[in-house]
């Protein structure tokens, strides 16, 4: 199998994340895939142009990093979405907000990179506050996700290194310890440290 990627999209990060903690580099062969060239491998098997894209040796490409994870979750027996139950539903919300944060900060950052004369300041702050108010929900919750090991304490992990990518400025551990800890923990595994986004770019 192949997965479609860049090395600066979190989304993708995730993916590549679970790819190295469950073993399957050997399965799933990672291929460059820049969106904005709109490479012909890319928009063949999604039509919205987006990485990450999977294609599968037998069956339909899949897009959208939670049905990706889901999949790759699927290939091992060491599950990092449970099957059913509470535990199901508290690791789908975490990754919910961390791909929520994801996505206000890809927004945030495409609005403060067009011409200044193009940026909308009230798209700007809108952004900043959900993250803002996202980073305080995480922290107030530390102790549902921060011991475990699973897609949605990853998730969130993939979005706190992404704001140090990206929005440095959000300064989020300032008053986090919690979170500040558990980023820190993140950050040695060897998935995560082999995923790094390159430091230009
Ligand atoms: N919800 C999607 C988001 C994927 C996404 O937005 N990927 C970005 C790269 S970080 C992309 O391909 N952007 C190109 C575009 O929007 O045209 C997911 O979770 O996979």
């Amino acid at each position: 199998m192949q997965l479609l990627k860049t090395d600066t999209s979190p989304y993708a990060r995730k993916c590549r994340v679970l790819i190295r903690e469950q073993g399957l580099t050997q399965r799933i062969e990672e291929i460059d895939a820049m969106p904005l060239d709109n490479p012909a491998a890319l928009l063949k098997i999604n039509p919205l142009g987006k990485v990450p894209a999977l294609i599968r040796d037998d069956a339909a490409p899949l897009f959208n990093s939670p049905l990706i994870c889901e999949y790759i979750d699927s290939l091992d027996s060491e599950r990092w979405i449970p099957a059913s139950g509470t535990s199901r539903w508290r690791v789908l919300r975490f990754q919910a907000i961390a791909d929520g944060m994801l996505d206000l900060t890809v927004g945030r950052r495409i609005e403060t990179t067009r011409p200044e004369d193009k940026r909308f300041d009230f798209w700007i702050e809108r952004q900043e506050a959900g993250i803002a108010r996202s980073l305080d929900l995480l922290e107030s919750e530390a102790e549902k996700f921060a011991g475990a090991f699973d897609l949605g304490a990853m998730a969130i992990a993939v979005a706190l290194g992404y704001l140090d990518f990206r929005y440095p400025e959000s300064e989020w551990r300032k008053g986090r310890d919690r979170l500040t800890a558990f980023y820190d923990k993140w950050a040695e595994r060897p998935s995560f440290r082999d995923t790094q986004p390159p430091a230009e770019s």
